[in-house]
Order: structure tokens, then sequence, then C-alpha cells
């Protein structure tokens, strides 16, 4: 059995490896929990043993196999050092994602891809996977000729903070106190806020390019015509999108909807008569991709929308990661 580290051990997405590892009965034989000096000697009890988080250093991967990086600068710190100490890297963060040298995985999407990897395998952005896992049965069905996504993405993609700034502002909204900002750019509570990450080239968030470079990348289509449109929502968990997609042959709604239920990690939820479509309070804490609102989009020849939501701490990055994971023990 592996040996495997986590790093970030004690962040949302390092405690969601550790309930996902336990979850899918990941076999382990050690499970080193590596984290910031402020978090070494913590005990975090898991499956019957009591692990101490040691503080991550190059030194830390002697004898690890696998390598689950949750994301944030460690990657670039100490991912390639763990490379080096002859562990697989399966890197949360966006540091390697758009490298040549590394593969960009979604299992329902690209599982081959594992297989050229020189050391790190990057796991996509939350909304990317999400978006990904509903577009592959299309691809495969009808060919993709143009993509154009709008999100609303849950405050817990901020992590931590995000969700005690939402609480903190309805709360404070509630018993007329003065409502404070300080993760997102403005109050995010009973508002929406355009903007996730900085922006960039275009007038694009760091979130939109994210979605618009990833999917090439892990599609294989490098020209396939992608926009986006990431939004903050004051949603607790999971993220939910909105996707327009231009099939390159014409397909019925029926055919797409037989082709969703069909493909792996996707649930459709789709019935308006009984007011039935995927919605994040429903979805969250589960791996799978909900596929609601399945129409055609009558404007163009062969257009269609749907209607997507996934947990993005879980399908969006830990179980993602770790269904990376298995497919290394394959
Ligand atoms: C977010 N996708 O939702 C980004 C990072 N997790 O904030």
């Amino acid at each position: 059995m592996p040996n495997v580290a986590i790093v970030g051990a004690t962040g949302a997405v390092g405690q969601e490896f550790l309930k996902i590892l336990a979850e899918r009965n990941f076999p382990v034989d050690e499970l080193r929990l590596l984290a910031t000096k402020r978090s070494a000697g913590k005990k975090i009890a898991w499956q019957g043993r009591e692990l101490e988080v040691q503080e991550t250093t190059p030194d830390s991967f002697k004898n690890i196999d696998i390598a689950l990086f949750a994301g944030g600068s460690s990657s670039t710190e100490f991912a390639k050092p763990a490379v080096e100490s002859g562990a697989v890297v399966i890197d949360n963060s966006s540091a390697f994602r758009l490298d040549p040298e590394v593969p960009l995985v979604v299992p329902e999407v690209n599982p081959e891809d594992v297989k050229w990897h020189k050391g790190i395998i990057a796991n996509p952005n939350c909304s990317t996977i999400i978006a990904n896992v509903a577009l592959k049965p299309i691809y495969d069905l009808a060919g993709i000729k143009r993509v154009v996504v709008s999100t609303y993405q849950a405050v817990s993609g901020a992590g931590r903070e995000g969700i005690e700034e939402l609480e903190a502002q309805a709360r404070a909204k509630a018993n007329g106190d003065e409502i404070i900002s300080k993760v997102f750019p403005y109050q995010i509570a009973f508002n929406l806020i355009p903007r996730i990450d900085i922006f960039q080239e275009g007038d694009y968030t760091k979130e939109e390019w994210k979605m618009v470079k990833e999917t090439r990348k892990i599609f294989h289509v490098p020209d396939m015509a992608v926009t986006a449109t990431t939004v903050r929502v004051p949603v607790f968990r999971s993220h939910s999108e909105s996707i327009n997609i231009e099939t390159e042959r014409k397909v019925t709604v029926a055919e797409v909807k037989e082709a969703l239920g069909k493909a792996p990690g996707v649930i459709v939820v789709d019935n308006p008569a009984k007011d039935q479509y995927p919605m994040p309070l429903y979805t969250s804490d589960t791996d799978e991709v909900y596929v609601g609102r399945i129409r055609e989009d009558f404007s163009i020849e062969k257009g269609l929308n749907i209607w997507v939501v996934g947990d993005q701490i879980r399908k969006g990055a830990a179980t993602n990661a770790v269904q990376i994971a298995e497919l290394l023990l394959k």
C-alpha cells in the first residue's frame, strides 16, 4: 500500500482529503499530515489512528509515494522537492495546471493523461472540473464548437473565511449592525459580485481565464471557443453554472439527456413539470455533477443550454484529486 502525504492538511481542502480517502477506502500505509509551522503538533484522528501534523519542509517527503497538495503557495515551494524524493504529486493549486509538462486531469474526461506525468499531475480549478464533467458526454455525442459559461460560485470557494464572512454579514443585517467586508471586495450577503480573483488580460478575471485555458487543455482542443463570466454568490457551498453549448453536429435534447444519464459522475435532475432541477443547497457534500434545465438553444442552429451544479470542495477539488490517485494505482 502507498505512503501518502497531505500538504495543507488543516485547511478546508486538506480536511476534505482526509474525509474522501476514508470514504473511498483508499489504501494507505503511512498517512503523513503536513502544514505550516503554525499547525505543527496538532493531533488529528483518522481511521482509528492519531496523526500529528508536521511542518512541511523539503525533507518531508522521504518514502512518500503520493503527495496530495491541497493548494496555495506550498505547491511552488515543495512540489519539486517532493518529486525529487520519489513522490508523485497531485496538486490542487494553479501553479502547474498550464505547464505543458504536467497533465491536467478530470478522471471522467481525460484519464489517459495520467500516464504521461513526469512527477506532477495537476488538479483543475473547481469550476472547470464541474463544467468539464458535464461537457464530456456532449463532446463525445456531438462535438463542441463553442462554450459560454456563467458561474454562480459559493463563498466557500474562498475558504473558511468566505463562509464566516457570509454568516457574519447575514447576522449583522438581521441585527441592524454594520456590515464588514474583508474577504470579498464588496458585501456578499444579499449581493452578487462579478469578480473572482484578480482582473487580467481583456478584463477577464483569473478565474475566467482558468475556465477558458484549462478546458482547452483537458479536451486537447487548443482552439475550442470558450468564454466565461464567473460570479461570487451568497451560497455557502457548491458551484452552479449556466452553460451554453454550440455543437458540431445537431442533436436532440432527448439524445443529450440520454448521453448525460449514462455519463460517469453525472446525475440528471431535469423534470420541469415536477419543478425538479439541480440546486446547490441539495448537492453539497456529494461527488456527482448534477445537470438539469437541458434545453435547445433555438437562437442558433446547433445550440444547447444546460444548468450544472457540483460540490466544489469535493468533486471540484478533493475527490477529483483522490480519483487521480486511484488511477495511479491501476
Ligand atoms: C473560488 N474557484 O471559487 C475559486 C478557488 N477555489 O474562489
